[in-house]
């Protein structure tokens, strides 16, 4: 399963202070956006769900469950297009949401419809629509949005994929995954990726978190991914979702918490240029 470096691969900040801040007070420059949209996909059972949940413990300090996880993980739990608004306090929301779409799977005898995906991109899907991999979303449903504003737009995409899964990708899931990134790649929007289960993935950062980027097996998973797919390294992020854990810990949240941050810094920047 490969050693560890003696140094780190990838330097972490040393706490977490600075990215929570930033998270808290981050408001898009952009003026026409009340929130960056932050669209997450891949198969289900990759730990999209459960990213959703680890990004708001971490943000809240506790261990929260909203984005159902699904632990039988044999077909796709979430089934509907939806939004996930974090709490900041009793009065105001995060400027960020997430949106999780259905898992790819659900497509395999069909082909995935990246007409779907482009659909989704523009910000022409309500919330609530239920992806079909029979039909696609036509212009007289009624979870199609004739005109959409920036703010219903993605302004960055996030492929999430276990880390011990990301050498048995098949043909047909990475032409897929790619395709999902020609399309947003057409409409300039950032594209980033979460590598979950490092603890699965790793025995070495199972026993300590603080291994992840020493890793020599998770950094030839970062490499292949991004050879499979296109997406430079440094837009790869490892994490360890909170799936068992009772009490969030700044070891598992500085991870979390970087991968965060650059998807926010990536959509801004893709803000700032349209
Ligand atoms: N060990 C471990 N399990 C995880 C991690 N992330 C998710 N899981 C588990 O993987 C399963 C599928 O996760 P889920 O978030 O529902 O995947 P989704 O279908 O992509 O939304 C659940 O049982 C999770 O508890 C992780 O980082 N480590
Ligand atoms: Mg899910």
């Amino acid at each position: 399963m490969g050693g560890l470096f003696s140094e780190p691969w990838r330097t972490l900040p040393e706490n977490n202070e600075d990215n929570l801040d930033f998270m808290k007070s981050y408001q898009p420059r952009n003026k026409d956006v009340k929130h960056l949209r932050i669209l997450i996909h891949g198969q289900t059972g990759a730990g999209k769900s459960s990213f959703i949940n680890s990004v708001e413990s971490v943000l809240k300090g506790r261990i929260t469950g909203r984005a159902f996880t699904d632990a039988t993980s044999g077909r796709s739990f979430t089934e509907e297009y939806t939004t996930y608004k974090i709490q900041k306090d009793p009065e105001s929301y995060y400027s960020f949401i997430f949106n999780d779409t259905m898992g790819l799977e659900k497509y395999n005898t069909h082909g995935i419809h990246v007409e779907d995906i482009q659909l989704v991109l523009k910000g022409h899907v309500k919330e609530g629509y239920q992806f079909n991999p029979k039909n696609q979303l036509t212009k007289s449903d009624q979870h199609y949005k004739s005109s959409p504003t920036l703010d219903d737009r993605v302004h960055v995409l996030v492929s999430v994929c276990p880390a011990d899964k990301v050498s048995l990708l098949t043909d047909e899931v990475i032409k897929k995954m790619r395709d999902i990134r020609l399309a947003a790649s057409k409409m300039k929007i950032p594209h980033l990726a979460v590598l979950t289960k490092v603890d699965l993935a790793c025995p070495e950062a199972k026993k300590n978190i603080n291994n992840v980027y020493k890793s020599d097996y998770l950094k030839k998973q970062v490499e292949k991914f991004s050879e499979t797919l296109g997406i430079p390294e440094n837009c790869i992020f490892l994490v360890k979702n909170y799936n068992s854990e009772i009490e969030t810990n700044d070891d598992i949240n500085v991870l979390i918490l970087v991968a965060l941050r650059q998807m926010v810094n990536f959509g801004e920047d893709f803000l700032d240029n349209l």
